[in-house]
């Protein structure tokens, strides 16, 4: 960081757009600040197979009401994205047609009325190319976004994610998606291992639980931003326009 003789005014490097002044978001537990040039936000499986009736979210026993909730917030937030010219990418838990991904200790877990690969109302679940596996039109990725396929719960498990970042230069990864306690938190923990600064946006994630949600903000957030940062969609657009 460079010190801007002139005003005072902390200064990132960005490499992609010369030098730029920090953004800085209103956020728990303290201010999180970012180089525009070097965030990129990143939208956790906002599938059909967690969202809507008939997927694998309804076939765990899930209410998905609760998760179709957010996606209104989560478009307003790639919306901002696009607009900034800033990468968005996509996730989506899913696994090949013939299973060879998906561990046997996955699949046979819990009492699900639907086990991973079997034939639900909108396709196989959670397999590669159903409609199921696929992201809500309203949050539909566009041409030049990326799409990670992962088999886990962690984004960068078995994905080319962590290569991708790198070859953008990313350092600060702005969170959203579902759900919080799950893939989300799982992913921002896989981030801070690997030195990313990452802020969940609080109203653009759910959880089928609203007290696991409220117990994931708080873990993640607590002894100093153990695992990042949390702040309301309101908050980073405050923080973009200023
Ligand atoms: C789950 C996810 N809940 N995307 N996946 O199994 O959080």
């Amino acid at each position: 960081m460079h010190r801007n003789e002139r005003d005072g005014e902390i200064f990132g490097l960005a490499p992609d757009f010369g030098i730029a002044p920090l953004i800085t978001v209103d956020a728990a537990p303290f201010a999180y600040s970012f180089p525009p040039g070097k965030a990129a936000l990143v939208v956790i499986d906002m599938q059909r197979d967690f969202v809507e009736p008939g997927g694998f979210g309804e076939t765990l026993g899930n209410d998905v009401t609760r998760l179709q909730a957010i996606i209104p917030t989560v478009a307003r937030l790639i919306g901002l994205f696009r607009e900034q010219g800033w990468p968005v990418i996509h996730t989506r838990e899913g696994h090949r047609p013939d299973l060879g991904d998906c561990p046997p200790a996955k699949r046979g877990r819990g009492n699900p009325t639907l086990r991973i690969g079997d034939d639900g109302p909108m396709g196989r679940i959670l397999i590669h190319g159903e409609p199921g596996h696929g992201i809500v039109d309203a949050l539909a990725p566009v041409d030049g976004e990326i799409v990670i396929d992962k088999p886990g719960k962690g984004a960068f498990y078995a994905t080319s994610l962590g290569d991708d970042l790198a070859r953008l230069g990313v350092t600060h990864l702005i969170v959203a998606g579902v759900t919080t306690e799950v893939c989300v938190q799982t992913t921002m923990r896989e981030a801070n291992d690997r030195g990313f600064d990452c802020l969940l946006i609080e109203d653009a994630t759910e959880s089928y639980f609203p007290e696991f949600k409220a117990s994931a903000l708080r873990m993640m957030t607590a002894q100093g931003g153990i695992v990042g940062w949390s702040a309301p969609l309101a908050a980073l657009e405050a923080a973009v326009q200023r």
